[in-house]
């Protein structure tokens, strides 16, 4: 027993004879194709003894009477049992004898399988050796840390030198098919308790369980030779230095530095060099603070001087924008892979400080680069993110990301995650932070695997990430290399970690650091000399030196230097709009009617839709017959007519195929045959680009992310993301806020993605009316108080400066119509389109095709142009609205026949503000009072947004009055009577003519 490695420190009180839990071994899996044959175990279940009786009994009487396998089975383990008898005792009758040998083996199986369950429980994983990174001091009591642990097994010392057969679910056995109990338990302990902790058994499928055991079981399996461990020493020099550089140059500086897990760097670069030799060619990675600045120089290999260069407070930026700081920002970089000589590209895509937000971002990239090349199996693309420990728990974009890992229109074929678990979250405790044993649990609902590593253990990590790597290019899923390191200093440089972590800093003041560890082992055994590992620190201490001399060169700051995702070709040389000028977006009749036709049919022949439908198809030929578009209709027209110019148009959201509200039915299904699906929108042209409409999990901070991720791939997309009801945005309040909002300004980076959100007071209570237009219209960059120059490009020019299009359509034509300029501006601006609910089946919400053909073009302001229009100078009151609450107005204006007194202009663009529009349709009646009229609370929708800029226009000469809603927490009733009281009291204000007189503004 002496050569069992004892865990002194995890010791406690163990109950034996806990037979009762035995693990039962595996049903059905596949013999390895060398060893033995996949035999007496297999279709062992639970009352597997009793079983083996029974067949045992049976063998005794005729060995032809079971099956060959255990036939030889028994035959073997008698004679094994007439061997082993020990000297001197009487020897047993042979049925005793073998029943307790069938019995040992089947004992030794479990203990096996012990390992491989719960072996990562006891493995040697904490650096510092005072923690337990599954925050349990527990050790199981199957696995044999202590001698009289054997007895679990009804096994005892006396068994330590028997020989057993090893069952096919193991590989430690190498070339040999039996091992001694010693050597067995001497393997297991080595695979699974030592600076590896494995968490798979978890995994359904058999074959992936064999193809981990192989990896990390088999003899000999994590070898390096001393090139490679040259490399590695040479990358943990370059991970170490680069970090002791920046501290020595700005000793007050934050960069959340690495220390403590300086191994992630040539864990990352063993990741990629692996992949890359499985044929991967692009590299998408996205992670947080903590060593961003070292994976920036030395994994994606960023010009040092350019980061250096960040840290010169004088540096004056060059490009528009309001930057961000240094370990926020992005980068794209093409190289030649060292290891292998082959191209690679990677990026790391820019992040906010809201941690694990860029993570379902970088799938959406990924997942785009994939879709744009064509690369289906995820063969060429591949993406790997970085988490905290404490992040990685606690952030729930993370759970929502895994959950897209495996769908159809979401998967990027397997992410490789890496986790630096410093076992701290800034002041907090692991045990604080979470409640599952490991921070990585989460990962467990996909069935990735999980490796949990030893940071201090060099080769462990790299042979932990090649494996990593090499499951994600074999079985395209996921999978989680754990670094269980520690963090040198505080949470960034400035911090005092002895504050809150006393005895955890100390031990980590008495840490040797792994270079120098690692150096002095592979100068102990002769693989580097001394001489040989400080001139390789001297090299790169030059680098760095003479990267910081040029950094002192530079003036100015280019942001431009730091775009992670480039596209080439679609702007200028100067990285400006190639023109300032928009097209106008009309398109012509017979492409109009093309499409409309084709969305009233089923192009698969032998198609059955459901009759319902066909009653839907019927009406859009109808309408098409009639030259006529509804909504559903009109967005037809846009996606049909960008495709047909080659715009890949992507569709994604809760339940968006059908539509929720049943009328965009872009998917047909065939009532009688399962699963068969027609998409019309992808028959409308041979050489059409594709559409790609998805139903998306349940989930918006997750999807939307994604979907922005997507649209940051390629400018000749619409990928538009619609929320189910427009407030359940605001479970994504993150990407709307960290990117779209503000990723021009940080990042200099466009973004052209399109959100639908179904907005308008119908009386469905607080939830579900409102999309919330105040807050985008809150965080609209557009100046509220600078009187505007009216130069001719104004409309472009505007749309240019700011950082969002919010738009409120009141006809199918203006949505179309605002679609399509989308892709045709010279530039990309994320575009908030608030969308109609009840209006996608008004009689009155229908537009012609004579507003949407060759020539015509959005309109930011639809003036009115009835009765009232006629004669200008009689009208008394002007009201401005937006979006449904116009029809209400139009049938109330009528309803009190007041339509030659009063105007009904709407905003189809409420930001940037069409100053210019306005201008003119207030001018244009002199003697009309001005009104702004919205359904929403007072507090809520436009109001306050646009009432400034009334202000501006007018000069302040003229007053905007309000009428709507009174002011309210909640954005809408839940009783029915109430909502329409309210109503009623506003649409009677709005067309009482003498409702402000006497009043001051
Ligand atoms: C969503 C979010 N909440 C809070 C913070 C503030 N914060 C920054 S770092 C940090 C601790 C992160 O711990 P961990 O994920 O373990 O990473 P580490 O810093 O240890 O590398 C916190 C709470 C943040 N950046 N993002
Ligand atoms: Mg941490």
């Amino acid at each position: 027993m002496s050569q069992l490695r004892l865990l002194p420190f995890r010791l406690r009180a163990q109950a034996t004879g806990l037979l009762a839990t035995r693990a039962v071994p595996e049903r059905n899996w596949r013999s390895r194709s060398s060893g033995p044959p996949a035999a007496f175990p297999s279709g062992l279940g639970g009352g597997s003894s009793s079983y083996m009786e029974a067949m045992y009994s049976a063998w005794l009487e005729n060995p032809q009477s079971v099956h060959k396998s255990w036939d030889s089975f028994f035959q073997k383990t008698s004679e094994e049992a007439s061997h082993a008898a020990p000297e001197g005792r009487p020897v047993p009758s042979q049925r005793t004898t073998t029943s307790k040998l069938v019995e040992d083996h089947l004992a030794v199986q479990s203990l096996i399988r012990a390992y491989q369950i719960r072996g990562h429980h006891v493995a040697q994983l904490d650096p510092l050796g005072i923690l337990d990174a599954d925050l349990d001091s527990f050790v199981p009591s199957d696995l044999i840390t202590t001698i009289d642990k054997l007895a679990f097994y009804d096994l005892g010392e006396a068994d330590l030198d028997k020989e057993f057969q090893l069952p096919t679910t193991t590989f430690i056995g190498g070339s040999e098919n039996t091992l001694s109990l010693r050597e067995i338990i001497r393997r297991l302990e080595s695979t699974y308790c030592q600076h590896i902790g494995l968490e798979f058994m978890f995994i359904n499928d058999v074959e992936q369980c064999q193809w981990i055991r192989q990896k990390f079981e088999t003899p000999g399996v994590m070898q390096f030779s001393s090139e490679e461990k040259r490399t590695l020493l040479a990358r943990l020099v370059r991970s170490m230095r680069f970090e002791d550089f920046l501290a020595r140059k700005w000793s007050s500086e934050k960069r959340f530095g690495l220390e403590g897990c300086e191994v992630m760097i040539p864990a990352l670069k063993t990741i990629i060099d692996k992949s890359s030799e499985m044929g991967i060619e692009n590299v998408i990675l996205g992670m947080p603070h903590r060593g961003r600045l070292n994976v920036l120089a030395n994994v994606i290999r960023k010009d040092l001087e350019q980061i250096f260069c960040q840290f010169d407070p004088k540096l004056e930026a060059a490009d528009e924008g309001s930057g961000d700081v240094k370990y926020h920002l992005g980068m794209y970089h093409e190289r030649i892979n060292r290891v292998t000589n082959r191209n690679i590209t990677l990026s790391l895509v820019a992040n906010p400080s809201h941690l694990e937000a860029v993570d379902p971002v970088v799938q959406g990239k990924t997942k785009a680069e994939q879709f744009y090349r064509g690369d289906t199996q995820g063969r060429k693309v591949m993406s790997i993110l970085v988490h905290g420990d404490a992040a990685f728990a606690g952030q729930g974009v993370v759970y929502e990301t895994f959950h897209l890992s495996d769908l159809p229109s979401y998967t990027t074929n397997g992410t490789v995650h890496v986790v630096v678990n410093n076992q701290i979250g800034f002041t907090t405790d692991p045990r604080m932070a979470r409640s599952s044993p490991y921070p990585t649990d989460v990962a467990r609902v996909v069935n990735a695997p999980i490796f949990h590593v030893n940071a201090d253990d060099p080769e462990a990590v790299i042979y932990v990430c090649s494996v990593a790597a090499e499951w994600r290019n074999t079985f395209n899923k996921d999978v989680v290399v754990d670094l269980v390191c520690y963090r040198r200093r505080g949470h960034n440089e400035m911090d005092e970690p002895m504050f809150t972590q006393p005895l955890m800093y100390k031990q980590i003041h008495r840490q040797v650091p792994v270079l120098k560890k690692y150096a002095d082992k592979l100068i102990a055994e002769g693989t580097v000399t001394l001489q040989e590992f400080e001139e390789e620190i001297a090299k790169y201490d030059r680098i760095c030196e003479e990267a910081y001399g040029r950094s002192k060169d530079k003036k100015i700051l280019h942001i431009k230097h730091w775009l992670d995702s480039p596209w080439p070709g679609f702007f200028n040389m100067d990285g400006e709009p190639k023109s300032m000028t928009c097209p106008t977006t009309g398109i012509p009749e017979d492409m109009l009617t093309h499409i409309g036709t084709v969305a009233s049919s089923v192009p698969l022949e032998d198609f059955k839709i459901h009759t319902g439908l066909s009653r839907i198809l019927r009406s859009r030929a109808d309408m098409t017959r009639k030259r006529l578009v509804d909504w559903a209709l009109a967005e037809y027209m846009a996606f049909g007519s960008l495709l047909k110019e080659g715009i890949h148009v992507r569709l994604s959201g809760q339940d968006v195929e059908r539509g929720t509200f049943s009328h965009r039915h872009h998917v047909l299904h065939d009532q009688e045959v399962d699963r068969r699906t027609c998409v019309p929108m992808n028959h409308l042209w041979p050489d059409q680009a594709p559409y790609t409409v998805c139903n998306s999990s349940l989930s918006e901070y997750g999807v939307l992310g994604f979907e922005l991720g997507y649209a940051m791939a390629s400018p000749n997309a619409l990928v538009l993301w619609e929320a189910q009801f427009g407030d359940f945005h605001n479970t994504a309040q993150c990407i709307i806020d960290q990117f779209i909002s503000t990723g021009q300004a940080k990042w200099v980076r466009h973004n052209g993605i399109v959100l639908l959100l179904p907005h308008g007071m119908e009386g469905m209570g607080p939830e579900h009316s409102s999309a919330r237009p105040e807050r985008f219209l809150q965080m609209s960059n557009d100046d509220s108080d600078a009187y505007p120059v009216f130069t001719e490009d104004f409309e472009v020019s505007q749309l240019y400066d700011c950082n969002w299009i919010v738009v409120n359509c009141s006809t199918p034509a203006s949505y179309f119509h605002v679609l399509r300029r989308q892709i045709l501006l010279p530039f990309r601006k994320p575009l908030i389109i608030f969308t109609p609910k009840s209006l996608l089946r008004h009689p009155e919400a229908k537009s012609s095709f004579d507003q949407m053909v060759s020539g015509t073009s959005f309109q930011r302001v639809i003036p009115e142009d009835g009765k009232a229009a006629q004669a200008p100078g009689q009208v008394r009151r002007l009201i401005f609205c937006t979006g449904k609450v116009y029809y209400d107005l139009v049938k109330e204006r009528s309803s009190q026949g007041l339509d030659g007194q009063v105007a009904l202009t709407r905003l189809e663009q409420i930001s940037p503000f069409p100053f210019d529009l306005i201008r003119q349709e207030a001018e244009r009646f002199p003697g009309a009072e001005l009104v702004w009229c919205q359904e929403e609370h007072k507090n809520m929708g436009y109001y306050d947004y646009i009432s400034p800029r009334f202000m501006t226009i007018l000069g302040r000469t003229r007053p905007i009055w309000y009428v709507g809603r009174e002011p309210a927490a909640a954005p809408a009733t839940g009783n029915r009577n109430t909502h329409l009281v309210s109503l009623r009291k506003f649409l009677d204000t709005a067309f009482d003519l003498r409702a402000f007189e006497g009043k001051t503004f």
